[in-house]
This record gives structure tokens, sequence and C-alpha cells, in this order.
């Protein structure tokens, strides 16, 4: 999926040095080219858990940039610092544009989240990389069904979780969790935990295992 990066500093009217070309130059300069349309639009929110202990979950929640091409998205990704050099208690989430990281969204109130666990290092940055890249290309079977991804830095272990809409669908759950097993060649067992489940009784709810 790597393949369909390009650098999009090359599409505008500046030279290598960054000085605008000159009018005549710039005058037979068409059209940049087109920008390559991702299905969704989806937005990136930022969370930092460990600064807000004191107040309401979410106090710091924030959404930061939406994206809708493949470029952009690189731009984007070029320029973010990678999951393993965030600070402890960051959240760092990808979710359809329109649908807040919250389960308090409609789109989520019903859903659940599949979690991997990751050593700190190369590893969660890489299963960043390629979940991302299977949300925003659309690889999932039950695409429809996924709201977004948040990576979650912790002082034991770093998360990934991708949040669904419906729990009670189990077989597309299943799908869900056996396919980003797959994409991200990760062998331990995962678990499903519905956000209804999480609000009474937390991990010890895992509804489904893949
Ligand atoms: P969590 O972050 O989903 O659990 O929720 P985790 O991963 O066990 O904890 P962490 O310390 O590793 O982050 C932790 C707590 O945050 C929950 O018990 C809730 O009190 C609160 N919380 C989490 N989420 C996702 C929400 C939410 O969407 N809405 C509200 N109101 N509270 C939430």
């Amino acid at each position: 999926m790597a393949d369909v990066a390009v650098n999009p500093t090359t599409t505008d009217a500046f030279g290598d040095s960054g000085v605008p070309t000159a009018p005549e130059e710039a005058s037979q300069i068409s059209e940049p080219p087109k920008k390559h349309p991702l299905e969704h639009s989806w937005t990136i929110w930022f969370d930092n858990t460990g600064k807000t202990k004191q107040t309401s979950w979410g106090s710091a929640l924030r959404p930061v940039y939406t994206f809708s091409s493949v470029e952009d998205f690189w731009c984007l990704y070029n320029n973010v610092i990678q999951p393993s050099r965030l600070v402890q208690g960051t959240d760092f989430h990808c979710f359809k544009e329109g649908i807040s990281p919250q389960w308090e969204d409609p789109r989520c109130a019903n859903g659940g989240k599949w979690t991997i666990v990751c050593n700190r290092g190369k590893s969660i940055d890489m299963y960043w990389l390629d979940t991302l890249l299977a949300l925003i290309g659309e690889q999932f079977d039950e695409a429809d069904e996924i709201c977004g991804v948040v990576v979650s830095i912790r002082p034991r272990q770093d998360k990934i979780s991708i949040w669904t809409r419906t729990a009670s669908n189990e077989a597309a759950q299943m799908s869900i969790g056996r396919q980003w097993k797959e994409f991200l060649d990760y062998n331990e067992s995962i678990g499903f935990i519905a956000h209804d489940d999480a609000k009474k009784a937390g991990k010890l709810n895992t509804r489904y295992f893949a």
C-alpha cells in the first residue's frame, strides 16, 4: 500500500530552492496534478489523558486535522511524530470525519473496540501505520462498521484500538478482528470489548476474541 505515496511538495509553483518561479515560467506550469481522493475524509484527534486526571474524561480531546486524499494523508503522516515518541498519556485518534471518538457519539454508542497491545519502540509505529493504511484504503470487508482507530501511549503497555459501530453484530466484529490481525501479521489473541460493557465492568467483560 505504501507505494501510493507521492511527494506533495512537488505540486506547487515553487522550485526546489523554495523560491517562486519567474512569472513566464509559472505561466507555463499547468494545473497541479489532481489529488487522489479517499473514500472517506478522516479527522485526526489528540488527547492527553495524563494531564486531565483531575478533570473530566475527554476535556483535552481536540480535532486537529482532516484529510481526504492520499497526498494529504502522507503530508500529515510525514510531519507528525511517530507514536513511539509521544509522551505517556497521549491518545492519538484517526476517525471518519463527523464521528467523534467517544462513547457519547451516536455512531459509537452501540459499538465497541478491538485492541492490540504493543511493546514500546518500532512495533507500535509499524502497527499504527499499517492500521491507518488499511483503514483509509478501505481494506476491511466490513469497512462501513469501522468508526476509527486510536493509539494510546501508556506507562505499562501501548495499545491500538479499532472502534466499531455495532457490537451486537458478531459476524462483522469477528471479520474485522481477524482481518486486522492478518494485515498486521499479529499472532497474539486480541479481545473485543463493547462500550456498554466497558462502562459497566471494564476489561472483565471481553465479548469476542480473535
Ligand atoms: P479507556 O481509556 O477506554 O480504558 O477508559 P483503558 O484503556 O482501560 O484505560 P487507560 O487508562 O489505559 O486509558 C478509561 C476510562 O476513561 C473509562 O473508565 C471512562 O471513565 C473514561 N472514558 C474512556 N472513554 C473512551 C470514554 C468515553 O468515550 N466517554 C466517557 N465519558 N468516558 C470515557
